[in-house]
């Protein structure tokens, strides 16, 4: 199984500022974390970030016929992007979306997700361990 996990703008940033909101991890815990992952299930898991709408748009689009499922946090493309709610249509890859704070309980801006239409699942306030949780439901369900 190969498993694409997609991350989006300012991710990168994370252990940076605000670890009340998005934790004390830093994005390179979160790339050990995903290698950690890749062993103990014994699948493939590759990465890309990006902080460019058609650079994400363009990892959907190459994701189809290499990938078996999408795990995805758009970051503030989430609330904005219908070019990313329209690539994952167009791929039609089983595709989870994680997202490390908790957006049910933040800014109403943050209360719409583009991305989640066009996925199987939503994993919310989990900090870094979403993308654990959102790899092992491919797994089970794909
Ligand atoms: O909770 C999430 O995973 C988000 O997708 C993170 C996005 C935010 O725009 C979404 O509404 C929810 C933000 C990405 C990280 O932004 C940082 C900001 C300051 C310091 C470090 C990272």
């Amino acid at each position: 199984m190969k498993i694409l996990v997609i991350n989006g703008p300012n991710i990168n940033m994370l252990g940076v500022r605000e670890p009340d909101i998005y934790g004390k991890n830093s994005f390179s815990d979160l790339l050990s974390l995903l290698r950690k992952i890749a062993e103990d299930e014994n699948i493939t898991v590759d990465q890309f970030q990006s902080n460019h709408e058609g650079a994400l748009v363009d990892a959907i689009q190459g994701a189809l016929g290499t990938y078996d499922g999408i795990v995805i946090n758009p970051a503030a493309y989430t609330h904005t992007s219908i070019a990313i709610l329209d690539a994952l249509k167009a791929v039609g890859i089983p595709t989870v979306e994680v997202h490390i704070s908790d957006v049910d309980n933040r800014e109403d801006f943050r209360q719409i997700s583009y991305a989640g239409m066009a996925c199987i699942k939503t994993i919310k306030g989990q900090g870094l361990d979403g993308y654990r949780q959102a790899i092992r439901f491919l797994i089970d369900t794909i």
